[in-house]
């Protein structure tokens, strides 16, 4: 669960590092305005909460891959006055190979000398 909060006109995030998998962003219209939240990017095609009126919260669920993601509000202008933040999701650690750091155990197979 990532808490998100919207006012005019910005985004803020209660974590700004993700990795691959679900999330559900939770979000709170802090603002006067109407707000939403559209997240857009890999695998997610313009996911977004519903409208939130003042003082509304609202959620968005959403399966992150590996990439940059888009966040921002869907309504009227406000992603051109700011309400606009891009999040990178890291590869996954345990599915990446480990690219340094040989495992000793693995080649020893009792010596040929
Ligand atoms: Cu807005």
């Amino acid at each position: 669960m990532v808490s998100a909060t919207e006012n005019e006109f910005k985004i803020a995030l209660s974590q700004t590092s993700f990795k691959p998998g679900p999330y559900t962003f939770r979000v709170q219209n802090t603002g006067k305005f109407p707000h939403a939240l559209t997240v857009d990017g890999p695998g997610v095609q313009n996911q977004a909460t519903t409208t939130l009126t003042s003082g509304q919260t609202g959620s968005v669920s959403v399966t992150l891959q590996a990439g940059t993601y888009t966040l921002y509000c869907p309504v009227d202008g406000h992603r051109a006055k700011g309400m606009l933040m891009h999040i990178t999701v890291a590869p996954d650690a345990a599915a990446a190979a480990p690219s340094s750091a040989s495992s000793p155990a693995s080649t020893s197979g009792g010596g040929g000398y």
